[in-house]
């Protein structure tokens, strides 16, 4: 930029739709074949249409992955569905650097923010157009979409974050949130 110039960012959402667009803005995709191992019912799993949409996320990463001080700013997506009794729901993680914290904010739709501590205590935080979540250090954190409509949450976290999938991966969460006569619980 060049002194007293004026410009617009590079990026931009759309408020009716919460579509990013500008560049740079990365898009992931994942579909209930990129999501295995998440959901008790391994049968339901497996009657499943593998590439049905489970989740997208779009997200401004200004700075390199890894850079201190730095922000990233993303929009998830979780589409409506279930696997067995269990809600369409991300995969989770931790941060890498397991103290750095992250801001959700509902857009639209309804879910359930889940949320484990490092001696595996689980919670849940509903989600909802203009709902705010301060996941603080050392939580694991996963959406999962209650309703029938898509959940659009955004996010802001520390470029140095990083995620670590592995103890979700190999541990699961504590519990689990499934849907019990139309309504969300959670169960262990
Ligand atoms: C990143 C932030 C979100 C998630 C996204 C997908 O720290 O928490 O952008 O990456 O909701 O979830 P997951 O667990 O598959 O990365
Ligand atoms: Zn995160």
């Amino acid at each position: 930029m060049k002194h007293l110039e004026i410009m617009k960012s590079p990026v931009e959402l759309n408020l009716n739709d919460y579509r990013m667009t500008g560049e740079p803005v990365i898009n992931q995709v994942r579909k209930i074949k990129d999501i295995p191992g998440i959901f008790q019912d391994e049968k339901a799993y497996s009657e499943m249409n593998p590439d049905q949409l489970a989740y997208t996320v779009q997200a401004w990463m200004p700075v390199a992955e890894g850079t201190p001080g730095g922000l990233f700013f993303g929009v998830s997506t979780i589409y409506p569905g279930k696997v067995g009794n269990e809600y369409f729901m991300t995969k989770g993680h931790f941060h890498s650097l397991g103290d750095r914290a992250e801001f959700y904010w509902g857009l639209h739709g309804k879910g359930m923010l889940i949320l484990m501590d490092r001696e595996r205590n689980t919670w849940a935080e509903e989600v909802y157009p203009g709902s705010l979540h301060y996941i603080r250090d050392e939580i694991a954190h996963r959406l999962a979409n209650t309703g029938n409509e898509k959940l659009i949450v955004g996010a802001c976290w520390p470029s140095d974050a990083g995620h670590d999938y592995e103890e979700i991966a190999k541990n699961g969460f504590s519990a689990r949130l499934v849907e019990v006569e139309g309504k969300p619980i959670m169960i262990v």
